[in-house]
């Protein structure tokens, strides 16, 4: 799939619409969040008209404090709003020519994003490896990144079945199902309360990741660690897709992650079950038991890893609540 391709909104996208429509999911997905925010900031310093520092400042920090609060699950928006703050911070140790800030800042968005899709295309190539001719896979939700392992490996020319579970209650299962479908892959479409009568014909198991904490648990949507589970129990290794703006360094000083507590409208019409209460949680956490290898565009790792890619990533970073004042 071309870099274009894969994010479904315009690249001169604003920081109002994208706060609208992350927050509405229109744009959803935890690395899709991160370039839309990147790309709405670059394009406000770029329309900006700015005197000062401090009013650049100012206006990047208030831009994020919109975005940051759109969604609280994916720690790739935070890191994303993190790289861009404390770029600005870097390059004002360095600079005084508000001309000059504006540009090296606009440059340094772009290289987030740019290496953001290489990312995903080398972690196709890495899990590819992983893939061989002839498996069954199964996938949960809608994630670029596996997606990305599973058309690379056939690509290279493995056939591959694969399993996709409508991961109720918003279906990104039909997106993946759909994109697997265009490329001529051979896909099946399950309700999630299958994966344990599927998983006899499984061989391996991808998902993608909202956030990776310190310890290697992985947030992805909700039912992935029933997936996890079921895989565990059956002896199917679990691999998740992930770039390393998917590790939370905020897991690190001790913070917990939130996990988005979604309206009940979106499993069902509340009008229609009068005095029964709804839930609807979006993600839940995989412990790194159930978790054979996390494939990040550094590497394949084992999760007991990931305390290292926040160490080597991070280890700079300051919580977002610190970065937003
Ligand atoms: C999407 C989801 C995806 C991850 C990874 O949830 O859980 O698996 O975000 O996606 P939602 P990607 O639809 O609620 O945003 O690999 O594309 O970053």
């Amino acid at each position: 799939m071309a870099a274009e391709d894969i994010d479904g909104f315009e690249d001169s996208i604003t920081v109002e619409s994208a706060a609208e429509r992350i927050k509405s999911m229109d744009i959803r997905g935890a690395g899709r969040i991160a370039r839309a925010v990147v790309k709405a900031i670059r394009n406000g310093i770029i329309a900006g008209d700015f005197n000062s520092r401090g009013e650049l400042h100012k206006q990047v920090i208030e831009w994020a404090r919109v975005l940051y609060n759109t969604r609280p699950t994916a720690v790739s928006l935070a890191n994303a709003l993190r790289y861009v703050i404390m770029s600005m911070d870097d390059i004002f140790a360095s600079n005084d020519d508000i001309g000059e800030i504006k540009k090296c800042l606009v440059d340094k968005c772009n290289e987030f994003i740019e290496r953001s899709y290489m990312a995903i295309k080398t972690i196709g190539e890495y899990g590819a490896h992983r893939l061989r001719d002839g498996m069954s896979v199964l996938t949960h939700c809608n994630s670029t990144s596996a997606i990305s392992v599973i058309l690379t490996a056939i690509r290279m020319g493995k056939n591959l079945r694969v399993y996709a579970t409508e991961s109720r209650p918003r279906h990104q299962g039909y997106i993946t199902a759909r994109t697997l479908a265009e490329n001529n892959v051979d896909v099946t479409l399950i309700i999630d309360s299958a994966v344990r009568a599927t998983m006899r014909d499984v061989d391996i198991v991808i998902v993608g990741a909202d956030t990776i904490t310190a310890n290697g648990a992985v947030i992805n949507k909700i039912g992935t660690s029933q997936v996890a589970l079921c895989a565990h129990e059956a002896r199917v290794p679990v691999i998740v897709a992930a770039e390393t703006y998917k590790f939370s360094p905020e897991t690190l000083f001790g913070y917990l992650i939130e996990i988005e507590e979604r309206s009940a409208d979106e499993v069902i019409d509340p009008k229609k079950l009068p005095g029964v209460k709804i839930r609807n949680p979006a993600f839940d956490a995989t412990p790194p038991e159930y978790i054979d290898a996390i494939v990040t565009e550094v590497g394949i790792i084992p999760p007991s890893a990931a305390y290292d890619i926040i160490v080597t990533y991070y280890g700079r970073a300051r919580p977002m609540n610190e970065l937003l004042q």
